[in-house]
């Protein structure tokens, strides 16, 4: 470099922002059959904590009852934990056995 040269970077600074965002895991938040919580309850989990309507916690319900196991919702995680741990609470202060758990989609 010359002497007295200005040093300083000429080159262009500014660049659009690209923040390396990843969309967030998801979870399914699954409700298991068992043989003793009432159908009718479980309709009362679905309408109270997923939002659902009669007809549609009914049909859920009805899918569990006779599949085994049924997703309520897909959420991030902090959300599907809420869940399972608000509907795990409420079924046995209920004394009903209802399991709600949650994977990964
Ligand atoms: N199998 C239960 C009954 O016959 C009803 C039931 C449905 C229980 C869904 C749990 O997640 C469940 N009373």
């Amino acid at each position: 470099m010359k002497p007295f040269e200005d040093d300083r970077d000429q080159g262009v600074l500014v660049d659009t922002a690209r923040p390396k965002l990843k969309p967030p895991r998801m979870y399914k938040v699954i409700l298991n059959n068992d043989d003793y919580t009432p159908m009718e309850f479980v309709v009362h989990i679905l309408e109270l904590f997923f939002g659902m309507n009669r007809d549609k916690a009914t049909q859920i319900m009805l899918h569990i009852h006779t599949r085994g196991q049924g997703v309520c919702g897909i959420f991030t995680r902090d959300i599907a934990e809420t869940k399972v741990t608000q509907v795990n609470e409420y079924s046995r202060e209920h004394q009903h056995p209802l399991m709600c758990t949650m994977e990964e989609v």
